[in-house]
């Protein structure tokens, strides 16, 4: 089945139509307001098929590192300016010997006949000292994950999908589709 995906972030765009193949995105300016990824992709979710009266789904995701009290998590957009985001989490964890993160992505997928779910996906990784690599987007260059023996941004599109915080968190909400009868 055809979704809107509610985003305006075209790399997540393009991790799902990798996945997924024919996504159509929605634009959509509505306040993050909630107090868990699950809560913001339903804020989103549910405005897109608001506005579309079509299904609609949506991702929060973030970086959740451990030294930090699972900061920035919710916040992961907004942590610092555009450019500088990566490097505050390595300024915050310089001297730090416990490094340890997770990226979590929680979909939301929302029906015009009000029915509603969410799905999460979570990988666990470190915090490099310096970002490595070039693939991917925003926290990747800076999260080491042991069994790649490689940053997120050094791998390619596919490995990515299929060991991703996002690719897992689709996978599950297919699943999830799957066993309430919805066409795929
Ligand atoms: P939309 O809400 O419009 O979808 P956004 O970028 O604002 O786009 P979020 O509020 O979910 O999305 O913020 C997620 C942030 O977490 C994102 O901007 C990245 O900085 C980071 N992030 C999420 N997934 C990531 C990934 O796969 N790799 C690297 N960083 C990621």
């Amino acid at each position: 089945m055809r979704f809107y995906l509610a985003t305006t972030n075209h790399n997540k765009l393009r991790e799902f139509r990798e996945i997924l193949g024919d996504v159509e995105p929605i634009d959509i300016d509505v306040e993050e307001n909630g107090s868990s990824f699950e809560e913001n992709a339903l804020i989103k979710a549910r405005a897109a098929c608001r506005l579309t009266g079509e299904p609609a789904v949506a991702d929060d995701s973030g970086l959740c590192v451990d030294a930090l009290g699972g900061e920035p998590g919710i916040y992961s957009a907004r942590y610092s300016e555009v450019g500088d985001r990566k490097a505050k989490i390595l300024r915050e964890l310089q001297g730090e010997v416990k490094r340890s993160a997770k990226f979590v992505s929680a979909i939301a997928a929302v029906f015009p006949d009000g029915e509603e779910f969410t799905a999460r996906g979570e990988v666990r990784g470190e915090i490099t000292d310096k970002p490595y690599g070039d693939n991917g987007f925003g926290y990747d260059p800076i999260f080491y994950m042991p069994e790649f023996g490689k940053t997120m941004a050094e791998l390619t599109p596919e490995l990515k999908n299929a060991a991703s915080h996002r690719g897992k968190a689709i996978q599950a909400m297919l699943k999830q589709l799957k066993a309430r009868g919805v066409p795929q």
